[in-house]
């Protein structure tokens, strides 16, 4: 297997910088859900593999992980793989529906909560590390390379609907009717991600994203509740445990999807980098997170406008964010249908803004 050590030295540490409270030479920026659908190539790519055969084989991640950054001007790849790998490693069989999106045919129920195979779980996600290792040096230290996991709330959510939801019903459903049963699988789920987010930064990670997509669906209550003391919870620990183990400090990013209601209550939580989706003003999430890095937050759909105004737009959203304390993204994941030209302008944008 390739060496986890001795990676190429890395050239673009725009992120890194933004993130240490230091002054890069331009906003880093980079794209949620870059590696996938929108590019032409790795939809020829899928027409010869399968979803988790890609996440599960090395060779494969890392090719299409480096699909966006042979193609745009980005300041940090993204591993190739997919949330749903943990429910996957804890025994559920999560198929990948072509137009459909992630299905696990057998839902996760009250009574089948004892099946769930927690032993070893992160051991046998040891594939999405080796793909990182290998990414890193094939990367040649271009850009910094993102390790990433759902969130528990967000992971329960898909392992109790079955797939994606309008309305995560029957997921809230058990954080009302089975407040103790629900705990028990976030803290199962708690501590998955814990150990598959130390794995990913043994195996070379240089900065790790939380997705809590479902925030969403919860209102702060429930949030409070159900959410946060799992996110807190994952930040320290994945912060000790790489500490104890001698690796080198591990930035995380944060980004509960929706979570508008809690963005001063995710301050409270340790995170390095706040994400913020793009319904919020810029203004009122520096407003409500203080001093905290952010990262966001331009509408997805917003690459559909002419070129000369997907301009405009960032050049409002920097002036609402502000230059500092500041890493460029879009405020939820690119869409399949986005045009490559347009991506190019996006983050030509950015990129050119004065600092
Ligand atoms: O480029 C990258 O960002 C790396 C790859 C990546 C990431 C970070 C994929 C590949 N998925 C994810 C994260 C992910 N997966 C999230 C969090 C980000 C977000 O909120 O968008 C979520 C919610 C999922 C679950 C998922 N996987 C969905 C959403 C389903 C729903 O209705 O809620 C879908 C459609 C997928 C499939 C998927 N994952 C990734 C790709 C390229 C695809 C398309 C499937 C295909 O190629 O057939």
């Amino acid at each position: 297997m390739t060496s986890k050590q001795n990676f190429p030295l890395l050239q673009n540490d725009r992120i890194l910088k933004v993130i240490k409270g230091e002054k890069p030479d331009k906003l880093p920026v980079w794209i949620m859900r870059q590696a996938g659908r929108h590019l032409p190539e790795f939809v020829e790519f899928r027409k010869k593999h399968d979803f988790f055969e890609i996440c599960q084989t090395p060779k494969l991640a890392c090719e299409v992980t480096l699909m966006p950054i042979r193609r745009y001007d980005l300041d940090a790849a993204i591993i190739f793989s997919d949330i749903l790998v943990i429910p996957q490693a804890l025994g559920l069989k999560v198929e990948m529906k072509p137009g459909l999106g992630p299905v696990i045919p057998t839902p996760l129920t009250v009574d089948t909560i004892e099946n769930l195979h927690s032993d070893g779980a992160a051991d046998r996600l040891r594939y999405v590390g080796e793909a990182i290792t290998l990414t890193r040096h094939e990367l040649g230290g271009k850009v910094p390379l993102i390790g990433f996991s759902g969130a528990p709330w967000t992971l329960f959510g898909y392992m109790i609907e079955g797939g994606g939801s309008k309305t995560m019903s029957k997921a809230k459903k058990w954080l009302y009717e089975y407040p103790e049963e629900s705990s028990k699988v976030l803290d199962i789920l708690t501590n998955v991600i814990i150990d598959y987010l130390v794995i990913q930064a043994e195996y070379g990670a240089q900065v790790l994203q939380v997705f809590e997509s479902s925030a969403e669906y919860l209102n702060r209550h429930l949030f409070t509740k159900f959410a946060l003391p799992y996110l807190k919870k994952i930040n320290i620990e994945v912060k000790r445990k790489i500490k104890e183990k001698k690796i080198e400090y591990i930035p995380i990013i944060l980004f509960a999807k929706g979570g508008h209601f809690s963005l001063e209550d995710q301050t409270e939580l340790g995170y390095d980098v706040l994400g913020v989706d793009w319904t919020v003003e810029p203004q009122i999430a520096r407003f409500l997170t203080k001093n905290s890095i952010l990262q966001g937050n331009l509408d997805p759909c917003a690459l559909y406008a002419p070129k000369e105004e997907i301009v405009k737009l960032v050049e409002n959203m920097v002036a609402g964010f502000g230059t500092s304390k500041y890493i460029v993204n879009l405020g939820h994941g690119i869409y399949p249908d986005a045009d490559i030209e347009k991506v190019k302008t996006f983050i030509d944008a950015v990129h050119n803004v004065t600092l």
